[in-house]
């Protein structure tokens, strides 16, 4: 009987490993059995915008944590597919900076090329994995909500690709019960119009808090205030936005934070972070770490140490993303294929924490993408994704935050160009702060580029 892989979640991870493994076959060589399980009804993961919030159509905690008038937080040349470009999708060059439904596209018109979309089974969540050591499988037991049915079977492999920003992480403080406005997570955000002329607190002094703080100010909230558990943001805020410490008493419409400051504030949002949340698996197969960029227990950050044939993807802090997803997952084709041997797990262990110690002496920005990226080369010097530039990528990363700390409501005017074609991207057609469309059709709209979208 052939080998059986399954695939959790068809998100830019899931559908990287699909990609990984039908680029093999094309090369003629012989694969396992793929099944890709995927709750949502389309692919793209946390790309597909969903305007739920809760509770999905099936009952399912809803996955999407992204909102509307998202634009990518980081220069689109360092997340750039090494074996399909934004040149060859756009057919021209684009903004460096493009809204989700664009990079959205970009993800799908890959694997609509690849073809791989049959692997899929949609509406269908993952319910239960389990072990077995005498079989050396793995039983899965999943929902299949379009029949409503609950069925098992059996694998070689899991390749749990389900993400890591879905489930919010959502604390507590004094006196929440009594606010008398509307407390939600980063992950329930969906429209920054809802908070037009609001005064609005924002929690956090991570990517959610700058970003959603950004958007509220874009679309016309009163005031911006945010607050901070270690280190304020330090960008150069409009005017109407202040940082402060956390907070230490909430009171009605009184929020009283640590310095002994209080501030009117009509709404809370908890840019909080997100907690790797895996219902599906018991303690033995189940990742337990923050959000950083090496959790322990997985060998070359994809392997689970106690049983290699369970495999992550994407689970660590990102810097890089769509390309060091495509790095893991060819990485994980190969060991699955047997063109790559795994160590013994004793070497496994230490080379883990060979990687851990390194993280931990990680201090600026600049050390933590060039950590990364060390990583993300040490995996494609391996495979046969295609070599591309990482340094060069490291330094449109650290360009990007000269960018940001100079004008943060600016630097996605900003243009970089591509370390895979060579191409620099043109300027958008409108400054983001006054591009209040971010639908595929107005940010495409140009006079001077013949641009095509695969999908
Ligand atoms: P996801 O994209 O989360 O996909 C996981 C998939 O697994 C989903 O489709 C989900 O439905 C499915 N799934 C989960 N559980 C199950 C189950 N039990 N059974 C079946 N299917 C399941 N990255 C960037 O590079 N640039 C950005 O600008 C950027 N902005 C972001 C903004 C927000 C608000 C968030 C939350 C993330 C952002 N990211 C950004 C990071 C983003 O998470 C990654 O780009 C990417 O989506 C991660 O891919 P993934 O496949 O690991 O996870
Ligand atoms: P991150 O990057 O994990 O950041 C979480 C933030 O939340 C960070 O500033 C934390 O502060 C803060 N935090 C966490 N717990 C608390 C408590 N209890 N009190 C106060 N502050 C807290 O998550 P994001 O949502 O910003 O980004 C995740 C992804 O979404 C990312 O890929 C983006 O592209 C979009 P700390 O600094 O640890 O003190």
């Amino acid at each position: 009987m052939s080998r059986r892989v399954a695939i959790i979640g068809a998100g830019p991870c899931g559908l990287a490993q699909l990609r990984a493994f039908q680029s093999a076959a094309s090369q003629g060589a012989d694969i396992p059995e793929l099944v890709c399980f995927e709750k949502q009804t389309d692919w793209g993961g946390m790309w597909n915008y969903t305007w739920r919030t809760g509770i999905d159509e099936n009952g399912e905690p809803v996955h999407g944590s992204m909102y509307r008038y998202l634009w990518s937080n980081g220069p689109k040349e360092c997340l750039e597919f090494a074996d399909y470009t934004f040149d060859e999708h756009f057919g021209g060059p684009i903004g460096s900076y493009p809204p989700r439904e664009v990079l959205w596209d970009y993800i799908k018109g890959r694997v609509e090329k690849a073809g791989v979309r049959d692997y899929i089974r949609f509406n269908t969540v993952v319910r239960q994995v389990t072990y077995d050591d005498a079989s050396k499988t793995f039983t899965l037991t999943a929902h299949d909500h379009t029949e409503d049915r609950v069925y098992s079977e059996t694998f070689d492999y899991i390749v749990n690709a389900c993400g890591h920003f879905s489930t919010p992480n959502v604390p507590y403080f004094k006196g929440f019960e009594a606010f008398g406005g509307r407390i939600l997570h980063a992950h329930d955000f969906r429209d920054a119009l809802e908070f037009k002329d609001k005064d609005i607190l924002v929690v956090g002094s991570s990517y959610s808090a700058e970003d959603i703080g950004s958007q509220c100010y874009k679309y016309g909230a009163r005031s911006i205030t945010s607050c901070y558990r270690s280190a304020p943001m330090g960008y150069k805020w409009p005017d109407n936005w202040e940082e402060k410490p956390l907070i230490d008493l909430v009171e009605r419409d009184q929020v009283w934070f640590s310095d002994g400051s209080h501030k009117t504030i009509d709404a809370i949002i908890l840019c909080t972070g997100y907690k790797h949340h895996f219902p599906f698996l018991g303690d033995e197969l189940s990742l337990k770490t923050n959000n950083r960029l090496w959790p322990l227990k997985l060998y070359k950050g994809i392997f689970w140490e106690d049983n290699p044939q369970f495999l992550y993807l994407g689970m660590q802090d990102q810097w890089y993303s769509f390309n060091m997803f495509d790095a893991q997952a060819w990485y994980a084709r190969d060991v699955i294929l047997g063109r790559i041997a795994l160590p013994s797990k004793e070497e496994m262990i230490a080379d883990n924490l060979a990687w851990r110690a390194k993280e931990e002496t990680l201090e600026t920005a600049q050390e933590m993408f060039e950590f990364q990226g060390s990583y993300i080369q040490a995996l494609i010097d391996a495979t046969d994704y295609p070599s591309f530039d990482i340094s060069a990528v490291n330094k449109t990363f650290l360009q990007w935050k000269k960018d940001k700390y100079e004008d943060i409501m600016g630097y996605r005017n900003k243009t970089y160009r591509s370390l895979m074609t060579g191409t620099q991207a043109t300027a958008h057609h409108t400054p983001w702060l006054e591009a209040l469309d971010d639908s595929l059709e107005a940010y495409l709209k140009t006079d001077s580029v013949p641009l095509k979208s695969a999908s």
